[in-house]
């Protein structure tokens, strides 16, 4: 019997494959991305047996965001903060956990080291009691202060177009790293037997169309006109198969309309004008995996990956999924502006026929 001989590259395989790509690249970057692998499967080890170690539960601390911190958040924050500061290849992390920006390096200045990561450690961390799916998401820029030198802040506010890689690891039912470096979305899953993850979602892209749309109800009540026009239209639209599927676990919800197809809402509303989600560790990264899968990612008008972020955990509406369906909800707010300006809409969009 033949042996099987073609097997899926392991996630170092491909980086090492894609770094021949680049022949005059450092490997800086293939190690920060190795590393970023060794953390996913610490943290998703930890993930797994949630339930049977103390350290399912709030760890009784609330971080920046005045969050109860989850035992979990705290470790993955951990995690990964200490693996990516052991390498040569990062001199600065931002993290959803700490309330400042991070130098890395002896003298705590980052002189060393050419990337910055900016990290969502543990997304959806109220779901962990409940068994339900969550996520790391990570972007990575360059630092903009020469080599040496002790990074400033601007080294961490970079726009989503400043990404040189961006992705997301997903801890659902099977564990997944997607990520992009600008040639593609790639995806990997974990064989927890072998401890590696193998590329299973080769050049990912959004489906042509999309029937889910992924809102808070009670959040839908509490946002603009064109947020409730659209969704309402998504609702008018059942009969054509438009239905409502909403986890609560950002990860999961894009990882679900990235495949299948959909649009995630997370908008402005009354007490929250900027709405909820982080621009710059969780907002530009999926943006950038969702423009590289042939979708789009906008805020009440403008692309996600052109905001210039002012602070470390600047929030920001937050619109992603397929594009015919971010226009048509961009449709919905050009029509509620009287009809004037951009975002005209294209012919035949669906689902949500301007009122
Ligand atoms: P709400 C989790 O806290 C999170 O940041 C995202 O993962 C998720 O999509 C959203 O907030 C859920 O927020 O207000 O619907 O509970």
């Amino acid at each position: 019997m033949a042996l099987e001989m073609t097997k899926a590259p392991t996630f170092g395989e491909f980086i090492m494959d894609r770094q021949a790509d680049f022949p005059f690249v450092s490997g800086q970057l293939t190690r920060l991305l190795t590393d970023l692998g060794v953390a996913a499967k610490i943290v998703n080890q930890q993930v797994n047996r949630a339930g049977l170690t103390s350290i399912l539960g709030a760890s009784g601390a609330t971080n920046i965001q005045d969050e109860r911190q989850q035992k979990l958040d705290v470790f993955a924050d951990e995690a990964f903060m200490r693996i990516l500061s052991s390498g040569k290849s990062v001199c600065g992390i931002g993290s959803e956990e700490q309330e400042h920006f991070v130098r890395c390096g002896e003298d705590g200045e980052g002189r060393q080291g050419k990337y910055i990561v900016l990290i969502d450690p543990l997304d959806g961390s109220s779901n962990i009691d409940v068994n339900v799916s969550i996520g790391t998401i990570f972007s990575i820029v360059r630092r903009l202060t020469p080599m040496g030198e002790p990074l400033k802040e601007k080294d961490f506010l970079q726009p989503g177009t400043s990404q040189v890689a961006a992705g997301y690891v997903l801890y659902g039912s099977s564990t997944m790293l997607v990520y992009t470096t600008g040639t593609g979305v790639n995806g990997f899953t974990l064989d927890p037997a072998v401890g590696e993850f193998f590329l299973s979602h080769p050049t990912m892209t959004f489906p042509s169309k999309g029937s889910t749309y992924s809102i808070n109800d009670a959040v839908k009540a509490r946002s603009d006109r064109p947020t409730q026009d659209f969704i309402d239209g998504c609702r008018d639209a059942a009969d054509a198969g438009f239905r409502g599927r909403y986890i609560g676990s950002l990860v999961a919800d894009f990882h679900r309309n990235l495949l299948h197809g959909g649009i995630y809402l997370y908008p402005s509303t009354i007490d929250q004008p900027q709405g909820k989600l982080r621009l710059l560790y969780e907002c530009a990264p999926l943006a950038w995996i969702a423009e590289e899968a042939g979708g789009k990612a906008v805020d009440d008008g403008v692309r996600i990956m052109d905001k210039r972020p002012q602070s470390l955990h600047e929030r920001s509406p937050f619109y992603i999924g397929n594009r015919h369906l971010v226009e048509a909800l961009e449709a919905c707010r050009w029509a509620r502006r009287g009809g004037q300006g951009r975002n005209a809409p294209s012919k035949g969009l669906t689902p949500a026929p301007i009122p």
